[in-house]
């Protein structure tokens, strides 16, 4: 606790740190805490995962340049800065990141009065999320792309996240291959499928654009009272990627009443009203600056993110769980059969959900 104290203290805090809380939240990838000071302000402090993010700095550069291109926005608009995007709290000397041994740290002040959702509820606040991710890429529409460092590069290549995948396969390194042939034979048949939006991307047919690309539920903060979206966290992966990867991803974690590592496979269900109402709630808010490509290809943005993602478990499943924080044995296991099973339920609701996009256009 103390040697976290100390970290915290490293930073521009308006008074000394007395507490410090970890889990808290349920991201996979950075740990992160809870801060309280002497005075009762509140602080979110993480350790930047370093094998994931290889560049810190540079990704620090991405959050204040994208932040401040935002805030900018949220002021002319009449909104509040501080609560509606995420403010960086430096070091006191003045730095983005406290660096200490091999770890990496940066703070940011706490939005007060949110709460952040880790699986979905109802249809209203699927919706609410849909216009929050939807706004935030309509306000990054005119965000200048090439300032922007690449945080993970191919995080949502599809086709190289596949030879990924066949290279843990090959390589087994815990020798779990034999007991995940089903999982291994469902990626496999799609192989052609991982293709496609990559493809199209390659011949031009769907635009670049600056994108979140890790648009869970649990990336929005809502505000406690009205429930209405205040902000959108998460800016790690904020990069040049695809508009039907974002819709995707969205739909992915939260088009479904159950738990992204639901082991009752019986409870995890596609559900088409949670991905009609999202599609109303993104659509409206970003539709207008969509191509009709990107439009069209929506449905299959919600499966080739449910799929990666899948594919990521698994991978990292059989790369002996080296990538997503694991809580318990088979963890990853758990996540990848959900993403399949919903793959499997989006498969047989395509033209329902091809449908849905052509009534909501
Ligand atoms: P990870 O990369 O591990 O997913 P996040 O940046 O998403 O980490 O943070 C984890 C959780 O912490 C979020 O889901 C949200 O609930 C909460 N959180 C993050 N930043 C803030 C903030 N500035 N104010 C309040 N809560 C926050
Ligand atoms: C990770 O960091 P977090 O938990 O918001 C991952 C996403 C996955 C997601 C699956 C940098 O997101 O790509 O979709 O887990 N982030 C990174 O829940 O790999
Ligand atoms: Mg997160």
């Amino acid at each position: 606790m103390d040697q976290f104290l100390e970290i915290a203290n490293q930073f521009q805090l308006n008074s000394k740190a007395i507490s410090a809380q970890n889990n808290y939240g349920d991201g996979h990838i950075n740990d992160t805490f809870l801060l309280k000071t002497e005075s009762g302000e509140s602080y979110i402090m993480q350790k930047i995962n370093t094998s994931v993010f290889k560049n810190a700095e540079a990704l620090m550069d991405n959050v204040i340049l994208v932040t401040d291109f935002l805030k900018k926005k949220i002021v002319k608009a009449g909104g509040d800065p501080l609560r509606e995007t995420l403010s960086v709290v430096m070091t006191r000397d003045g730095k983005t990141l406290y660096r200490n041994g091999g770890d990496c740290w940066r703070v940011y002040t706490f939005i007060q009065g949110a709460v952040t959702l880790q699986t979905c509820e109802n249809e209203e606040q699927f919706y609410a999320s849909a216009c929050a991710f939807g706004h935030f890429q309509k306000l990054l529409a005119d965000f200048p792309a090439d300032t922007l460092y690449e945080s993970i590069p191919n995080f949502h290549n599809t086709k190289s996240r596949y030879l990924d995948f066949e290279d843990a396969v090959r390589k087994d390194v815990c020798g779990r291959a034999a007991s995940v042939e089903k999982e291994i034979a469902f990626v496999r048949a799609r192989k052609d499928f991982a293709a496609t939006l990559v493809d199209m991307q390659e011949r031009g047919e769907l635009p670049l654009r600056v994108t979140h690309n890790d648009t869970k539920l649990n990336n929005v903060l809502f505000d406690e009272k009205t429930r209405l979206p205040l902000a959108v966290v998460d800016l790690d992966t904020v990069m040049p990627g695809l508009s039907v990867n974002d819709f995707g991803d969205s739909i992915r974690f939260g088009a479904t009443y159950a738990a992204e590592d639901e082991p009752d496979l019986s409870k995890v269900n596609f559900e088409l009203p949670l991905f009609e109402c999202y599609t109303k709630g993104f659509l409206g808010e970003c539709g207008s600056l969509m191509t009709e490509n990107e439009k069209k290809m929506l449905p299959i943005g919600a499966m080739m993110m449910t799929f990666e993602c899948g594919m990521r478990f698994l991978t990292d499943y059989l790369n002996g769980d080296t990538y997503f924080r694991i809580h318990r044995e088979g963890h990853n296991l758990d996540r990848c059969r959900t993403q399949f099973k919903l793959v499997s339920d989006m498969e047989k609701s395509r033209a329902q959900m091809d449908e849905i996009v052509r009534n909501c256009k």
